[in-house]
């Protein structure tokens, strides 16, 4: 098996720390995003997105996105299980995915890629090019500032993200924390519930990577 990682993206970070999580220790390749790797040939040929995370299998097959990557390695290796345990863990781990992917992920992903220099006509990842919308930047940032209240109110008393028991709501939310402070965005005072569970989950070994 092995994992295509980039040290420095957020994207191939969320199965990184799966993977830690998980006790697993696979192969990895190192992509380098910031040298374009993901646009030369030989990478081309292994996704054809241009993107990373991969994970490719034994037999050859591979896994182009996080969600594929982690839905395998879910069921592959159930324990512990980082998607929720009963179906109504599952269910809220889904929910919970859901938001931070479009309303915090994204929205770093849109202030970041339509602002910063050296996205300039790479607005979006992948095989196409797009130019920057500067009202994107703006948009992005005020709604990952937006995020910050939601997902304070998400935590709520709640020690992990989902409920009572560590997923890959955690991992996802952590990242989207770290990848906001790139816009230089980051929780304030008032977010206690946050700050709270940031502090206890930074501490995990998986988030040291
Ligand atoms: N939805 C995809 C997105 C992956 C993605 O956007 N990865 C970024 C790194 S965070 C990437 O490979 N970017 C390449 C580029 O910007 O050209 C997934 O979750 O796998």
């Amino acid at each position: 098996m092995k994992f295509y990682d980039c040290s420095t993206a957020p994207s191939p970070r969320r199965v990184r720390m799966f993977i830690a999580e998980k006790g697993l220790d696979i192969e990895t390749v190192e992509v380098d995003l910031r040298e374009k790797e993901q646009m030369g040939d030989a990478f081309r040929q292994v996704n054809p997105n241009l993107t990373v995370p991969v994970l490719e299998l034994d037999d050859g097959t591979r896994l182009l996105t996080t969600d594929a990557c982690r839905a395998w390695l879910e069921a592959t290796y159930p324990n512990p299980p980082l998607m929720g345990a009963s179906p109504v863990e599952k269910a809220e781990v889904a929910d919970c995915l859901y938001h931070i992917s479009v309303d915090g992920f994204l929205a770093v992903a849109e202030g970041l890629r339509n602002s910063a220099k050296g996205m300039i006509g790479r607005a979006l990842p992948g095989p196409h090019n797009f130019e920057q919308i500067p009202d994107l930047a703006e948009r992005g940032r005020q709604r990952v500032t937006l995020f910050m209240d939601t997902l304070d109110a998400m935590i709520g008393a709640k020690p992990f993200v989902a409920g009572d028991f560590y997923s890959a709501a955690d991992i996802d939310a952590l990242i989207f924390v770290e990848f906001a402070k790139w816009l230089k965005i980051e929780p304030g005072e008032q977010h206690a519930n946050l700050n709270r569970w940031r502090a206890d989950v930074s501490a995990r070994p998986s988030a040291q990577l």
